[in-house]
């Protein structure tokens, strides 16, 4: 073969590895990258997973997350985990990196009604070897905590409320090694959000006396009702049951609240 045919045929032997080669991969939400559910006005959480080729051991990572203001109305604060934080780590190892912390949440400055909150953390700076970033399986790295809007008429529906969030350095996610020479290539995925509407058993967006026929039912084995399984929680105590009939009943008969 003529050597500028081999270097073609390397060319195209070598090129989708370039080209669809990561480093590593976030899902912003759910690990199988499937919907969060989040009932209105209230504490919910949207967990970050990681997941890297073995050989990636990043230690600079900035983190951020955006999510709409229309559906988040604050941000307070979240917690890091391994390997940012590592209560128990292997011998020979810090207890995490030597400095991780959440930022404070701020305005996105490429996309208005946006907020941004990253994490940030640094390894290798000080004293002995930190655990890498280095994760082979999903794994829970940090938990981002949010407030949901109190807005009635986001109930039963599904959005994109998050997107990648501001990073003033890099305007994205980026992860590094220890001199920031390498940066690393990393793919995100986002969870939509699904605004649960408890009550409404049958999903058709108003709760009236069908959604407690069917509410009925399902809990005598008979039918099943649409996902989210949560709009059976009537009464918000984190299971389903007969306490969500006579909660619903009541609501029903003008004897008691919404479901909520
Ligand atoms: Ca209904
Ligand atoms: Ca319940």
């Amino acid at each position: 073969m003529k050597r500028d045919n081999l270097l073609i045929v390397l060319a195209i032997i070598l090129l989708p590895a370039i080209v669809i080669g990561q480093d590593g991969e976030l899902w912003f939400g759910q690990p199988d990258g499937g919907p969060l559910v989040f009932r209105i006005d209230s504490d919910e959480s949207v967990p970050v997973w990681f997941k890297c080729n073995p050989d990636l051991s990043a230690a600079a990572a900035h983190i951020p997350l955006s999510s709409d203001d229309r559906f988040i109305s604050e941000r307070p604060g979240g917690e890091l985990f391994e390997p940012f934080v590592n209560e128990n780590p292997p011998e020979g190892f810090d207890k995490g990196w030597d400095s991780a912390y959440l930022m404070e949440p701020m305005p996105h400055q490429d996309r208005n009604g946006f907020t941004s909150q990253g994490a940030l953390g640094f390894s290798d700076l000080v004293g002995k070897s930190n655990v890498p970033l280095n994760c082979e399986q999903q794994c829970k790295i940090i938990e981002f905590k949010m407030c949901t809007a109190g807005d009635d008429s986001l109930r039963g529906h599904t959005y994109d409320v998050f997107i990648e969030g501001f990073n003033p350095r890099s305007k994205g996610i980026r992860l590094s090694d220890t001199m920031g020479v390498r940066t690393y290539e990393i793919e995100a995925h986002f969870s939509q959000v699904h605004f649960l509407y408890p009550g409404d058993i049958n999903a058709d967006f108003k709760i009236d006396n069908s959604d407690l026929e069917l509410l009925d039912n399902y809990l005598k084995g008979e039918a099943k009702f649409p996902w989210p399984e949560l709009r059976g929680d009537c009464n918000n105590d984190g299971v389903i049951d007969k306490a969500d009939i006579t909660f619903l009943s009541d609501y029903l008969n003008n004897n008691g609240p919404p479901p909520k």
